[in-house]
């Protein structure tokens, strides 16, 4: 025995010898043994976005790709300007070569995409009327459906359609972004081309796939439309979630939407995951403690994902490592850039197994919310401060950010119809020029009328962002219709005053009434760029897409 194991030790030493085997890779790949594509045999497929270099045989990102995915989506060679930069010039060989590579690995090809904003030729759209701008968009899709037949399983027909601050998505075309496309077509530039799509194939699926789809209103306005096709036989098969996730992504919301979709029987694919961690953004690695937070967040995004793998077809990642994605800096993915698994990797392994060995801490967002009191009474905007004297001082201190910087105060009355409210801001350094209006000198306030604490907005639900100039922008769910917002802002020395009058969109305002509030300070340096958040109960940086954290104001 002993001499067996003597000869056996041996040989594995010429082996290695020979070979130049281990390196790392192979011997990390080794210990992986659970693959992917293999997990989720019974649930969906498994994908990844990829390009004719993650075929090239002898890599790791090849190894890592055979082994664990089962699905390819053309992360760019076939958008509009890979396939059609001039007009009748079709160039399909890359394409070809990358569709030939999927298929001859046994995997599904999936096509992306048709109809775009982005990386598409200005001939297609810009400057041409609308017959002809119908024609070249009819003629791009036939072309491209056509040429690759069935050997493309589905298409996202039309991408990013919508915009991102949507305030009444039952008017789904209002929600539209001002696309080329629209400019030039009009609305129905979308069932055009999902018609096209169908005409020319009526084999493949065809998707409508968008960002932020977890956020209710823009979701909202992607359903009303997919039920209007339904209603109207306009060809749709299903929707793409794309999944750009990060750490404050509410899952919960996550799978409201994939339930929301779901009864419009249209099948959902996760089309383009990654979870970026941006406090790790520009380090040069993920510390253990965040890695761990990421993998957490993938566990439960994949919880739900196998709990709704009835409605799921795909969970497609936006690349398979940290190396090679386009939101490298904030090391996204479930392979690190040496195409070593991460924890991550696990925890999509078996989420459940992961979770159980690394519980979630309760989130802050669960934490006892504070009580703060607003007092009766109306204030004439612009006027003395002395307005609120009567009400009590809420201290809005709390840093969410390393940087400990802007701080303040905010009193708040009450009446009927609205809330007003009084902040002071200590500020020295007063700067407007980020093109992020949250990046800017401003004080948020947020609101859940009926405090229904949800983790994303409802109708009930506001935010409302005033900067030291008095410029206001407002969140998800936009303006009041009950009311103008009134405000008024000034600089003084080392700070600025801003006092707000703001409408209630649900409530009639009541003694011994409680709701959701919680106020924000914003702190742009010198350079326009934001250095501190503080906040008064919240202390996640998700107050503009979760009530859930907000604190509770009780009307006295
Ligand atoms: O990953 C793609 C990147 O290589 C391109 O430079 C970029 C150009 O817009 O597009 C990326 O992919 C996008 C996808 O096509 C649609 N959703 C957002 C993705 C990331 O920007």
């Amino acid at each position: 025995m002993k001499g067996a194991m003597k000869l056996l030790l041996i040989v594995l030493s010429v082996i290695i010898f020979v070979t130049g085997i281990p390196n790392k890779e192979r011997l990390v790949l080794a210990e992986t043994t659970e693959k992917l594509k293999e997990v989720y045999g019974d649930y969906f497929m498994i994908g990844t976005c990829a390009d004719n270099s993650y075929f090239s045989s002898s890599s790791a990102k090849y190894r890592v790709l055979s082994e664990h995915f089962n699905a390819i989506t053309a992360e760019n060679m076939m958008k509009p300007e890979s396939l059609q930069a001039t007009e009748g010039d079709f160039t399909f060989a890359q394409a070809d070569r990358l569709v030939k590579s999927t298929l001859s690995n046994d995997m599904t090809m999936i096509g992306h995409t048709l109809a775009w904003h982005q990386q598409s030729p200005k001939w297609m759209n810009s400057g041409v009327g609308r017959d002809e701008a119908i024609r070249n968009l009819e003629n791009h899709i036939a072309e491209v459906i056509s040429h690759f037949g069935d050997d493309v399983y589905s298409w996202d027909v039309v991408n990013e359609a919508f915009n991102d601050s949507v305030t009444d998505p039952s008017n789904w075309r209002g929600a539209l972004r001002d696309t080329p496309w629209k400019k030039a077509i009009g609305s129905d530039y979308l069932e055009i081309a999902f018609k096209a799509a169908r005409k020319a194939n009526p084999n493949i699926k065809l998707y409508y796939n968008d960002y932020n789809m977890d956020n209710p209103s823009k979701r909202e306005a992607a359903y009303y439309m997919a039920k209007e096709f339904l209603e109207k036989d306009i060809p749709i098969d299903g929707i793409g979630m794309q999944g750009h996730y990060n750490m404050m992504t509410s899952v919960a919301a996550v799978e409201a939407s994939i339930l929301r979709f779901k009864e419009l029987g249209l099948a959902i694919s996760i089309t383009e995951l990654d979870v970026t961690v941006n406090e790790a953004r520009g380090q040069s690695k993920l510390s253990e403690k965040l890695e761990l937070a990421q993998a957490q967040k993938y566990a439960q995004l994949f919880k739900v994902f196998k709990e709704n793998a009835d409605a799921i077809e795909r969970v497609t990642f936006w690349g398979i490592s940290d190396a090679a994605s386009w939101r490298r800096e904030s090391f996204p993915l479930i392979f690190n850039s040496k195409y070593e698994p991460k924890q991550a990797f696990y925890a999509v392994a078996d989420p459940d197994k992961f979770l159980e060995e690394n519980p979630i801490a309760k989130p802050d967002a669960d934490a006892e919310a504070k009580t703060a009191n607003a007092a009766y009474g109306k204030a004439e905007i612009g006027g003395d401060e002395s307005q609120w004297k009567n009400a009590e001082e809420i201290k809005v201190n709390n840093y969410i950010m390393a940087w400990q910087g802007a701080t303040g105060t905010a009193k708040v009355l009450w009446d009927e119809k609205n809330l007003y409210v009084l902040f002071k801001v200590t500020d020295s350094v007063l700067n407007d020029s980020s093109v992020n209006p949250h990046e800017e000198d401003s004080v948020e306030i947020f609101l859940d009328e009926t405090n229904g604490k949800m983790p994303f907005y409802e109708n009930d639900d506001s935010q409302y962002r005033i900067n030291y100039k008095n410029v206001k922008t407002y969140g998800a769910t936009g303006e009041p219709k009950t009311g103008k917002v009134v405000s008024y802002a000034a600089a003084e020395s080392g700070g600025y005053t801003v006092q707000a009058q703001i409408p209630f969109r649900k409530i009639k305002g009541e003694k011994g009434l409680t709701i959701g509030f919680d106020l924000q300070i914003n702190d742009a340096n010198a350079q326009g760029m934001r250095v501190s958040i503080a906040k008064w109960n919240d202390l996640t940086d998700n107050s503009f897409q979760s009530v859930s954290g907000f604190g509770n104001l009780t009307l006295k």
